[in-house]
């Protein structure tokens, strides 16, 4: 017998999301605990969490990646998403959340707005998904509420609308007035999570009564109507209320605050009760915009009838079952015969056994109704982001754009002869995750993993080893410093001249050298008029010449950023041939780089930098000691963004860095910026540590 199959009117999708730590996981553990899915509290600090199943997870105590779970809670179904708010995680959260229709914040209460807090917000409102706030830890020292709701108005631009009141603080918070009911909600500290039902305290019914007036009127001033009868006779009937209120919450007009403390299990059946009755089952979802084989926009009408569409949220492997694809039918429901097409890579695909999940748990389900997430084991060739259809269409999800990678490191296997290896089980790793990334680095013959952080990459080479069996040592890539020349030179000589017995070969290039602007890198101009070099050799210079440019005169890195004009030569009826021309070429240039005298340069990253406002003073002062330049300051609620560039050389190892100095409060995203001169104090260090030797020209 298969897991239940709910109708969609009875599905909700929802996805935690916020800042790393603010208590998403616990909270959807004492969602499990408290619908009867689990029989024990899972806990993320012990390891013991349904969602933070991977071991990587486990020993962090914190989530690396989504994970999924479905409860039932009063005949509905919910689909939890429990993403991960760690910067370096983001865009498996932001893939995952595809599969949401309405998404709850967690803030931590005593930290208020954080940076990812915010960053997950925006998000879900530019996905138009419903947006409401829980604000979490309401039992921890400093957890003031009134504190966090201005702190919401100020950084999200929104003023809040608390449908609870909590009833005492800090170590004695031990429940909330629901306003709707007036009703006192109270949980014991032993994580039982049993409710009891009171009336309200007599100290607490003057605020009760002004937030439910606050209600009120928030929820009347939505609608026109409304407000005239409000402020005619300050009422609103139930019913008025109730579909005022569901309308504004899924237009994303209101952003209600619930709370609780999800570690000791409190304030859970209210967030619940709030999800099923007014989160959007996938019947009240407007039509989407997809776009078909060419690129072009179609709109679909998100019904059961409609042809089949899903949504790859999510990929990983399973010890067991190998690879495991989660999926959102955004459309249709999935075809009994399993055949389906995956439209961005247009490959068939079998669906071969339909599977709900609870973290790794899975257990078989006989339909794929619309609107459901479900799961599907060893798909052939589907990654995530991708979307699988009915083959008789070519429509599509349109695949969310994943950033360029933001760190790299130098791997090679621990055990010589694993290079072939490695490279199979990096691809492995790349379809659970699409923000990895391997290349090949032709200067140092090395392989390079980029990610986008510190935590990623070694999260990655911990996985390789413990699912793979691969070790690898790692090591910081090589900065790709460049060289180019510093002035104008003309009429420089390269000559080759060869007699070895028979025939011979002979060919002079004379060449004009000089720099151009930064960033434009290498410009070839034939100037030869009347035949000094026959046209065939041409190409034979050049190519001789860009050869050269592979090393430079100074530390043997690339030459760039220069235009090497052939402006005459020499040749001999016989002994001119092309490989003669290329020496000549090569040579010149070499006596060109030695004339115009060469420089330095290397790489600088632009930088956005999000830290407390009162760390703000030592990171400038740090970027400064780093030989970085601070190019603005915006201030964001109580944080302030620092736009900065900095020589790539110096933040290698700017995560930890900076996580020490803003004790974890920190964030910061970079990206390549330009290549500037290096200063001459730091060259001759530069030249020693050369991977390369300058070469002499090799003699003929
Ligand atoms: N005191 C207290 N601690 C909490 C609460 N919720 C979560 N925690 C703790 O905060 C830490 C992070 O929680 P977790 O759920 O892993 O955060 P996530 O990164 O948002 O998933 C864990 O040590 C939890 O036990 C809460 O309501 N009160
Ligand atoms: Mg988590």
């Amino acid at each position: 017998m298969g897991a239940k199959v709910y109708s969609p009117s009875d599905i909700r999708n929802v996805a935690f999301a916020g800042h790393g730590f603010c208590g998403k996981t616990a909270l959807g553990e004492a969602i499990l605990f408290d619908t009867g899915a689990t029989t024990r509290l899972g806990r993320t600090d012990q390891g013991t969490s349904m969602f933070d199943f991977e071991p990587e997870e486990q020993k962090r105590g914190g989530s690396v990646a989504s994970a999924f779970a479905w409860v039932e809670f009063e005949g509905r179904k919910i689909n939890i998403i429990d993403t991960p708010g760690d910067q370096n995680f983001v865009y498996d959260s932001f893939a995952a959340m595809q599969g949401a229709d309405c998404v709850v914040i967690v803030v931590s209460t005593p930290d208020g707005v954080e940076v990812q807090t915010e960053r997950f917000y925006h998000k879900a409102q530019e996905a138009r998904l419903p947006r409401v706030l829980f604000f979490n830890k309401m039992d921890r020292e400093r957890a003031n509420w009134r504190a966090t709701l201005k702190d919401v108005e100020e950084t999200l631009g929104i003023k809040p609308l608390p449908l609870q009141i909590p009833i005492g603080s800090e170590a004695n918070f031990t429940g909330v007035v629901d306003l709707f009911t007036k009703k006192a909600l109270t949980w014991p500290k032993d994580g039982s999570g049993k409710v009891s039902e009171g009336e309200v305290p007599e100290s607490m019914k003057k605020e009760v009564e002004e937030a439910w007036n606050n209600l009120l009127e928030t929820v009347a001033s939505t609608d026109d109507a409304l407000i005239e009868k409000y402020l005619e006779t300050f009422e609103l009937s139930d019913e008025e209320l109730a579909s005022a209120f569901r309308k504004a919450f899924l237009g994303g007009e209101m952003l209600p605050v619930l709370m609780g403390s999800a570690a000791n299990n409190m304030g859970i059946q209210p967030l619940l009760r709030f999800l099923a009755e007014n989160g959007p089952s996938p019947l009240d979802l407007p039509d989407i915009e997809v776009e078909d084989a060419n690129g072009s926009v179609v709109t679909v009408s998100r019904k059961p009838e409609s042809p089949f569409l899903a949504h790859v949220i999510r990929t990983f492997i399973d010890e067991f079952s190998g690879k495991v694809t989660v999926m959102r039918i955004i459309a249709g429901a999935a075809p009994a015969d399993g055949q389906v097409q995956n439209t961005h890579q247009g490959q068939a695909e079998r669906l071969n056994a339909l599977h709900v999940q609870r973290g790794k748990d899975r257990e078989p389900v006989d339909q794929g109704v619309y609107g459901d997430i479900v799961s599907v084991a060893k798909l052939k060739t589907t990654h995530t982001n991708d979307s699988l259809a009915d083959p008789k269409t070519t429509l599509r999800v349109r695949a969310m754009v994943y950033p360029a990678p933001m760190m790299s490191l130098v791997i090679t296997p621990a055990t010589k002869g694993d290079e072939d290896r490695l490279k199979v089980v990096v691809d492995r790793l790349i379809e659970e995750d699409p923000t990895l990334s391997l290349s090949y680095d032709e200067l140092s013959h090395q392989l390079v993993l980029c990610g986008m952080g510190q935590a990623h990459l070694d999260i990655s080479i911990e996985k390789m080893k413990r699912k793979f069996k691969v070790a690898v040592k790692t090591d910081l890539p090589a900065v790709p410093y460049r060289e180019t020349v510093v002035r104008k030179v003309t009429g420089i000589e390269g000559k080759h001249k060869k007699q070895t017995g028979g025939a011979g070969q002979f060919g002079v290039a004379i060449l004009d050298v000089e720099p151009t602007d930064r960033g434009s890198g290498f410009e070839f101009v034939d100037k030869i008029f009347g035949g000094a070099i026959p046209r065939q050799f041409i190409p034979s210079v050049e190519k001789g010449v860009r050869e050269r440019l592979k090393h430079g005169n100074l530390a043997g890195y690339p030459v760039v950023d220069l235009r090497v004009s052939v402006v005459d030569g020499k040749y001999h009826p016989v002994d001119s041939k092309d490989i003669a021309f290329q020496r000549a070429g090569s040579k010149g240039l070499r006596a060109a780089m030695e004339k115009a005298g060469m420089k330095l340069l290397e790489p600088y990253s632009k930088m956005e930098i999000v830290v407390p406002t009162e760390n703000m003073g030592d990171i400038m002062g740090d970027i400064t000691a780093r030989r970085g330049r601070v190019l603005g300051m915006d201030a964001k609620g109580k944080n302030t963004v620092i736009s900065a560039i900095c020589p790539v050389a110096e933040i290698q190892r700017y995560a930890p860095d900076l996580h020490s100095m803003t004790g974890g409060k920190g964030s910061f995203t970079m990206e390549f910026s330009s290549y500037e001169d290096v200063p001459a104090m730091l060259v001759d260090k530069i030249r020693q540590a050369s991977p390369f030797k300058v070469k002499e020209e090799e003699e003929d």
